[in-house]
């Protein structure tokens, strides 16, 4: 019986005195690029995104300019930091990473994708995008993260 109540207590003391959990945050993401057949001109400007959906306010954003990237190489990684807020690992399933690109003139870019995102628990997960293509009238695609492999440290 003293036993018990001993285990008891210091059951209760490790659960007091264990440390308040902080919830894993994204930290960044690395974005590298896979050309096809068609190049992305260097004027065609590129910028990335984690979003809720197509113009919902951004969590996280990359800007890159003045950068082409050659048929049939890669071009990247390219950083992606979080904005303002950032978002949870946790809450990863709902969002999505969208790449838009913004032509001078005409510009059709065929490409895969490979995307990393950190987290502050050492998580990361990892997207892959199979071979898809934007140009001048589609500048925008969507990806899901829900289907993003999770390795856990
Ligand atoms: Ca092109
Ligand atoms: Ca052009």
């Amino acid at each position: 019986m003293l036993k018990l109540t001993a285990l008891a207590l210091s059951i209760a003391f490790l659960v007091s005195s264990a440390p308040a959990q902080t919830p894993a945050k994204f930290t960044k993401m690395d974005v590298t690029f896979s050309t096809g057949g068609d190049d992305k001109d260097p004027d065609t400007r590129l910028e990335l995104f984690i979003a809720d959906h197509d113009g919902a306010p951004a969590v996280a954003y990359g800007d890159v300019r003045g950068q082409g990237c050659p048929e049939n190489h890669t071009c990247g990684p390219f950083t992606v930091n979080p904005t303002a807020g950032g978002f949870l690992l946790k809450d990863y399933k709902a969002e999505k990473i969208i790449v838009k690109i913004t032509p001078n003139g005409n510009d059709t870019w065929r490409f895969s994708f490979v995307a990393v995102l950190h987290f502050t628990d050492g998580t990361i997960l990892q997207l892959a995008v199979p071979a898809t293509s934007l140009d001048q009238g589609t500048r925008t695609g969507v990806y899901s993260l829900a289907g993003a492999v999770k390795q856990t440290k």
